[in-house]
Parts: structure tokens; sequence; C-alpha cells
């Protein structure tokens, strides 16, 4: 079995991890100091959101120079120490590759801008006048995703914001150059890549307005997608590094053959759909009740038919672009360590690979920003005026934000319960939430219950166990929608999995048995009996395992 699915991965924002120079911004050598703590967890990798020279529109998912460090988060030399005292560690360094699109600050948009006829073509531009775009489609951050450039008379595609430019896949040119950038971080020893928005790359060769949509049919898993990533990897030799593409807006089918090793594409994908369950009619921007229901469905439809069709998911509940998973499935007020450890046990026991974003293992919650000039991301400014257009009242649009947010996952790291979270000596770039005073590295050390050494067990757990690692996965019916049971098996191990997603106890309709069974992991003290669960408390999840002589 490969390696990466006996692993388990923390993500860092680096902007918002450590900052070792006092400038109130993370950065590498904040990460380096911090290599023990991430060793100490257990995990085998660390992704690293981008850290290469970038105007920082969107945090570096605007790059300018995919080789070059931006001097805020450091230097080469810095990423070098990196990759190597993390592979001192037994940890490997994986990077993120924006490769759907460029700053245009890039020097290839630069030419392009300039007329230079070779450059245009890296990126996709049309003909028209100023007043109307080539297509309707809109930009994922809200407003048109075409911008004008009069002196070239032709609009310029951007999927994202006006200063991320999105490259023309078509053009064997562009990914020539994608790959000599792989190439050139494999030679420096990362081990493996996540690909940004890596299905959004192929676009049709005709474009036209979408009568029903912003236009992401056109181009979500387009037309040469599974072509142009099965030449990745062909030339790069890429099959050999742990691969997680994040998906917008995918299917199932689609993400089976991305990760289907027979198809070298890629190792894993990330997909969304379990985080728009209490998005309402599909829109971010309007609040709904999460539907359980859904969730559950969801789980079940991609954990099964992954594993029938032998793909592989990238379990996560957080990201730098998610609000925190304890504010909104668990309760963060009565709840806040039962619920984290809930969440937590239901996703690490799953088939695929689990990511831990950082500060989700100490059950980091949204940080409440009451005023729109805390918000620094470029999305949730847009929608924030966006909100107010359409008629929502300053509260209400702040409210959404607060729920909402990409920034929800962006305040600093709470190291201890000094004046910035121990994150920086300065005022950081975001403010830390209050709570830092108790929710934090330092006060979670010293608790044996804590949220963080319970993230620690669930990590052991799975290098301990062949079922957690390949085991089969089935659901287990249950009627009340809030109550997620299920099993993995495999020779001679079994495990029974049930969580409680509500904050009351829930009584199954028929008590789980689970002849022979041992817990393995409970939020809550010891039962009487483990082998029969009558009764969930709130937010109680359990795990028993059971070696059967077969
Ligand atoms: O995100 C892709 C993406 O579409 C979403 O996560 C997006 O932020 C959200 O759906 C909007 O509501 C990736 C990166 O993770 C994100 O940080 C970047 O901003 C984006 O791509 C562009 O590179
Ligand atoms: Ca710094």
């Amino acid at each position: 079995m490969k390696d990466y699915k006996k692993s388990t991965i923390y993500q860092i924002y680096p902007k918002s991890f450590c900052d070792s120079n006092g400038d109130g911004i993370g950065d590498i050598r904040g990460i380096i100091s911090k290599l023990d703590y991430i060793k100490s967890l257990g995990v085998d990798y660390i992704w690293s959101t981008p850290f290469f020279t970038s105007p920082l529109h969107d945090n570096g998912y605007d790059v300018e120079n995919y080789r070059e460090i931006n001097p805020v988060f450091g230097t080469m030399e810095d990423v070098e120490e990196l990759i190597a005292k993390a592979g001192e560690r037994g940890i490997g360094i994986m990077l993120d590759m924006v490769f759907n699109h460029t700053s245009t600050q890039h020097e290839w948009f630069q030419k392009a801008l300039k007329g230079d006829k070779t450059y245009m073509d890296y990126y996709i531009f049309k003909d028209g006048t100023p007043d109307t775009p080539p297509t309707n489609w809109q930009s994922k951050f809200g407003g048109s995703a075409w911008e004008y450039v009069s002196s070239l008379k032709k609009w310029y595609l951007h999927l994202f914001d006006t200063t991320q430019a999105d490259l023309n896949w078509d053009n064997p040119s562009v990914r020539e150059e994608l790959k000599e950038i792989l190439r050139f971080w494999m030679a420096k020893g990362v081990k493996g890549f996540r690909f940004d928005v890596v299905n959004l790359i192929s676009k049709p060769e005709v474009l036209e307005d979408d009568e029903t949509g912003d236009g992401r049919k056109f181009y979500s898993d387009g037309p040469h997608v599974h072509e142009y990533l099965k030449e990745l990897s062909a030339d790069t030799g890429m099959e050999n590094y742990i691969t997680v593409g994040e998906m917008s807006s995918t299917n199932i089918d689609h993400c089976i053959r991305y990760s289907n090793p027979d198809e070298k594409e890629l190792s894993m994908c990330f997909n969304f759909h379990h985080l728009k369950v209490d998005y309402k009619d599909g829109d971010k921007w309007e609040l709904m009740q999460p539907d359980y229901r859904r969730l559950k469905e969801l789980f079940e439809i991609w954990q099964t038919r992954m594993e029938q069709q032998n793909g592989w998911n990238a379990l996560f509940w957080c990201n730098h672009d998610q609000p925190r998973i304890v504010s909104r499935l668990g309760n963060e007020k009565e709840y806040w360590k039962e619920s984290a450890k809930m969440l937590a046990t239901f996703i690490h026991m799953l088939r695929g690979t689990p990511y831990i974003y950082q500060g989700e293992e100490l059950g980091m919650t949204n940080p409440g920003y009451s005023d729109i000039r805390a918000y620094r991301d470029v999305e949730s400014i847009h929608y924030y005026n966006i909100l107010k257009n359409k008629g929502k009242t300053e509260q209400e649009a702040l409210e959404i934000l607060s729920q909402r947010s990409r920034d929800n996952g962006r305040s600093p790291m709470q190291w201890d319960s000094g004046k910035y979270a121990g994150f920086s000596e300065q005022e950081p770039w975001i403010s830390a939430p209050e709570n830092h005073t108790f929710i934090n590295v330092e006060a979670e050390e010293q608790d044996k219950d804590s949220i963080l050494n319970f993230y620690r067990k669930l990590i052991s757990l799975r290098k301990r166990y062949g079922v957690i690692q390949e085991g089969t996965v089935q659901f287990i019916d249950q009627k009340q929608p809030e109550l997620l049971v299920y099993m993995r098996t495999m020779k001679g191990q079994k495990l029974l999995v049930a969580s409680n997603f509500s904050g009351h106890e829930i009584v199954p309709e028929e008590p789980l048995s689970f002849a022979g069974g041992e817990c393995l992991i409970c939020n809550y003290p010891q039962r009487d009996r483990e082998d029969r669960i009558e009764v969930l408390r709130p937010y109680e999840s359990i795990v028993l395992f059971c070696a059967e002589s077969t």
C-alpha cells in the first residue's frame, strides 16, 4: 500500500502560523521554530500554502514567481532549511502549486500586457469592446470573470480576483513551463504537492454565456483536464510524490478518475460538497442550519463509491478558506471539547488521508470579528459590499461574514495566553480572538484530556490499525439525521464508529451492539458496557474495535 494511504497531513497557512521576526506576519523561520511541535503530533507531511513572491492580493494565491520566496515570509535558504529540518524529523514538505492562474504581476502577464503574442497566448484573451465582456461568467470572488485591457482592446479571463489571470493550458508551452516549476521544487527535496483548483484548468474551446449559472459548468472538470494531469504526471515523475488536487464544484465520477492509481493523475482529491450542507440553496452567503441528512448521505456516497472504484479521498473539515468546524458543526460554548473531539473522530476514522488545519487540533473557533475593519480577505470585503448592495443591513452582512468569511480560518495560531497569542511580539496582521487565553497550545499541553492530546491519539491509531488505513467502509442506517454510524472492516479487524452530531442525547432505534468490542477512543469518560451502545451523549463519539478470528 502506498505511503499516502497511511499518512496524516498538517496544513500550515504561513501568514498566520508563527512570526519569527516581530513584523506581525507569520514566516518560514516561524514554521522551522515549531517543527518539534508538529513532529509531536505524529503527522507525516506538512502542506504549506504558497509563500512565493506575490503582491498578496489573495495572500499568495496570486503568484508572481514560482521559484522565488516572498521576502515577507523569508528566503530560499529558509525554505531549504525547512525542507531539511522537517526531513530530519521524518516529515515531508508539500508545496501549493497555483497553476490555474498567475498574478497579473507575473512576468508572463506583464509581457502579454505589452502585446507580446507569445505571452498573450499564455492567458485567455478575447477580443471585445469595453462595455460587453465575452461571456456572462462570474468571478468566484464576485463580479465579472473578465477584465478589459484598453491598450490591447481585449478582455482576459480571471475566475478569481482581477489580479489572478487564468492560464491557457491548451498552449503546450504553458504546460512545459509548469512542469519545469515542479522539477525545480522536486530537486529541492519537497515530497509532494497540493494543486490549487486544478479541476478548473481546462476551458472549452468556444466560450459561451451560461444561461443558468455563473459559468462553472463549462470549465469545472473541463474537456482536457484528465489528459493534462496525466501528461503533467508522466513528464515529471509526479507519481512518486504525494499529490492532492483541490477540486472546485466537482463530482464523484471525476474524482474517482483523478485519484485512481491506475489513471496516474493524482494521489487524492479535496471536494467541498460536505461543507455546503449549511449553504441555503447552495449560496455560501445565505445562512442556514446544517442539513445532517444531506451530510450523512454525502459521506456515505463519497466513502463507498471511492472505495468501490479505487479512488482516494482527502479527508478534512477545515482549511484556510473555511470557517472553523467547531463553530460550524459543533458547539463552541457548552460542548466545545466534546464537539471538537467528536468531529475529529468522525473524520480520522474514515477511509482516506486526513488533513489537520493549524489550530484545528486545539479546537480553535471562529474569531467573531464584529467590525468590517477586522477583515482582510479580498473575497470577504467584496461580498460585504455585494451583500449590502443586495439590501442586507450592515448588521446582517457582518453576521454572515462572521460565519462564512475565509478570515475565520486565518486568525493567528494560538500558542499561548500572551498578548498576541504567542504568535508574534507585535500586533498581528489579523487579530486573535479573546479565547486564546484558554484555547492555546501551552494550556492544552498541560491538560491530559485536551483536544490537542486527543488529536495525537487519533493520529497514532491510524498508524497502529490496518483497518483504519485500508478497511472497507459501510454506513449503518440510523433514523436520527444527527446520528452517523459506520463500520470499517478488514481481515481479522472490525471497527464501529458512532457519532452524535447534536447537542442532545440520542437513543438509537436498535442499540448498537458489537460483540467482543473494546473501546479504542471516546470523547467521554468510560462507559459501563462497550459492546452495546444504548444511548449517545451530546456530541459523543465512540470507536469500538474487535479483532475477529476468521
Ligand atoms: O480556493 C478555491 C475556491 O474556489 C474556494 O475555496 C474559494 O475560496 C471559495 O469557494 C469561495 O467562496 C483556492 C484557494 O484555496 C484559495 O485560498 C484561493 O483564493 C483560490 O483557490 C484562488 O487561488
Ligand atoms: Ca514575520
